[in-house]
C-alpha cells in the first residue's frame, strides 16, 4: 500500500509496512518515502507544487498506474500540472508538464492567473480511446472557475481539451464570480445507480460557493455525471447552503476545498469527505457527508475535528492547522474498514506551519463512526521526511 503526500516543494510517496489485525485497530508504520521532485525541473519556490495530487490510471500502458500533481501558482499563477509515469516501486520514471506552454492549453491559460492545478483528478477514460484522461481544477480561471478535462495521449501529451464551467458543458448557468468552482475534485466510485462502463461520477468543490438564497459564502459541492464518450456532463446536482442537509456548514469555512469518496460505513454506498480548512479561523474540520444516491440528497453529516469521534491528538495540531486542506478515504491498514487521512498544512510541529498528514484509522458501521487509532506523518514523526519537509504538508490523496 502506498500513498502520496505533498509538501510545498516536493511530492513524497509513502510506503506502508505494518498491517492491523482487526477493523480499526493497530498501528500504521511507514517504511518508505519517494520524492518525485525532479531537481532538474524548475518548480519555482512559490509554485506551490504538490497542492493537489491524484493517481490517474495507467497512461503509458506499462501496467503501472501513473499520477499527476498540480502547481497552481507556477508561472505567476497561470499554473501547471505534472504527469508522473511511475515505476512499480513508486519512483518517477518520467515526468511531463502541462501548462500554458502546451499548445492545446496556451489560449485558455496564458496570463489568466487561473491557478490551473489547484485540484487534479482521474476518472478513467472519458473519450473511449482506452487512455485515462485528466481532470484539472482552475478555480480562478474565467469569471467563475473551470474544471478542464484533458484527453491524454499515451506519452502524457494532450489530444484535446474540454471544460466544465458556468454556461458551458452543462445546464449550469447560476454560478457567479468568485465561487472558486474547481477548488476540489474527487472521483466517486461504487454508486449503484451509475453505470460506470458508460459514465463517471465526480465531485467538484466550490470553496467559496454561495447560498443561492442569501448569497452568503458558505462553500458548496457539485456532483456531476460525465459521459465516457466525450466527457460531457449528463446530469448534475449543486449542493449549496440553501439545500437540505447543508445546515451544519458554517460561513466562510472553505467547505469544498477538498473532496474524497469512500464506503466508510461498509454499507456498499460511498459517503463523501469534504474539507472545510478555514473553519474557526483556519483550525479546519472535515465533514463526512452521507448521501442517498438514488434521490441525490444529503442525509446526514458527521464532523471530524480535534476532540470529536474520540480523536484527541496530543500534542494538539494547533489553532491554525487547516485540517481538511486535503482529504483521502481509503483502507490504509488493509483491515477492511475505510480510513481517513487529512492534510493539515498549518499544523504545529517543531514550529508553526510544518504541517502533517493526520492518519485516522476508523472503526465504523452503519450507525457509528469512531476513530480507533491516530498516526502522524510529519517532520518529527518520520525522520525520512526531514530532508523534504521544511514548511508544510499540504494534501494527501491516494
Ligand atoms: C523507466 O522504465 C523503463 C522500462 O521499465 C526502465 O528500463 C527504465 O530504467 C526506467 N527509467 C527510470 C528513470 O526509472
Ligand atoms: C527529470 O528532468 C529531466 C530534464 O528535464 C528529464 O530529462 C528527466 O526525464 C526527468 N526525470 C524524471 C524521472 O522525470
Ligand atoms: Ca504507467
Ligand atoms: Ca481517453
Ligand atoms: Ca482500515
Amino acid at each position: 500500500m502506498t500513498w502520496v503526500a505533498m509538501t510545498a516543494a516536493a511530492i513524497v510517496l509513502v510506503g506502508l509496512a505494518q498491517l492491523a489485525a482487526s477493523c480499526g485497530t493497530g498501528q500504521v508504520v511507514f517504511d518508505e518515502i519517494v520524492d518525485w521532485d525532479n531537481t532538474t525541473v524548475a518548480y519555482p519556490t512559490a509554485s506551490r507544487s504538490g497542492t493537489s495530487v491524484a493517481l490517474i490510471g495507467d497512461v503509458d500502458g506499462d501496467g503501472t498506474g501513473d499520477a499527476a500533481f498540480g502547481s497552481p501558482l507556477a508561472d505567476l499563477s497561470d499554473g501547471s500540472v505534472t504527469i508522473v509515469m511511475l515505476n512499480q516501486d513508486g519512483s518517477a520514471n518520467s515526468t511531463s508538464v502541462l501548462s500554458k506552454a502546451t499548445s492545446a492549453l496556451t489560449t485558455m491559460l496564458s496570463t489568466q492567473a487561473g491557478q490551473f492545478g489547484t485540484s487534479v483528478g482521474g476518472a478513467g477514460d472519458l473519450n473511449g480511446d482506452s487512455v485515462p484522461d485528466l481532470l484539472v481544477g482552475a478555480p480562478v480561471l474565467g469569471a467563475t472557475g473551470k474544471v478542464i478535462i484533458i484527453f491524454l495521449t499515451t506519452d502524457a501529451g494532450v489530444s484535446s481539451v474540454t471544460t466544465i464551467e458556468n454556461g458551458v458543458g452543462l445546464g449550469l448557468t447560476t454560478l457567479v464570480a468568485g465561487e472558486l468552482f474547481g477548488s476540489g475534485l474527487a472521483t466517486i466510485k461504487g454508486v449503484s445507480t451509475i453505470n460506470y462502463a458508460t459514465h463517471a461520477l465526480v465531485g467538484i468543490g466550490l470553496a467559496s460557493g454561495q447560498d443561492r438564497i442569501t448569497t452568503q459564502i458558505y462553500g458548496s459541492i457539485l456532483i456531476a455525471t460525465l459521459s465516457r464518450v466525450d466527457g460531457s456532463v449528463t446530469a448534475f446536482t449543486l449542493f449549496d447552503h440553501s439545500q437540505s442537509g447543508m445546515a451544519p456548514v458554517t460561513l466562510g469555512s472553505g467547505f469544498g476545498s477538498a473532496i474524497a469518496a469512500g464506503d466508510v460505513r461498509g454499507t456498499g454506498s460511498p459517503l463523501l469527505a469534504v474539507g472545510a480548512p478555514l473553519y474557526d479561523s483556519a483550525r479546519g474540520r472535515v465533514f463526512l457527508v452521507d448521501m442517498d444516491w438514488t434521490l441525490m440528497a444529503i442525509t446526514g453529516m458527521t464532523i471530524v475535528e480535534e476532540g470529536a469521534l474520540g480523536w484527541t491528538p496530543t500534542p494538539a495540531l494547533g489553532s491554525l492547522s487547516q485540517i481538511g486542506t486535503g482529504v483521502m478515504l481509503a483502507d490504509i491498514n488493509a483491515d477492511g474498514c475505510v480510513d481517513l487521512a487529512l492534510g493539515a498544512p498549518g499544523a504545529e510541529e517543531i514550529g508553526p506551519n510544518y504541517g502533517m498528514l493526520a492518519v485516522l484509522l476508523l472503526n465504523s458501521g452503519p450507525s457509528s463512526i469512531a476513530v480507533e487509532a491516530f498516526t502522524r506523518i510529519s517532520y518529527s514523526a518520520n525522520p525520512a521526511l526531514q530532508s523534504a519537509v521544511t514548511s508544510t504538508v499540504r494534501d494527501v490523496r491516494i
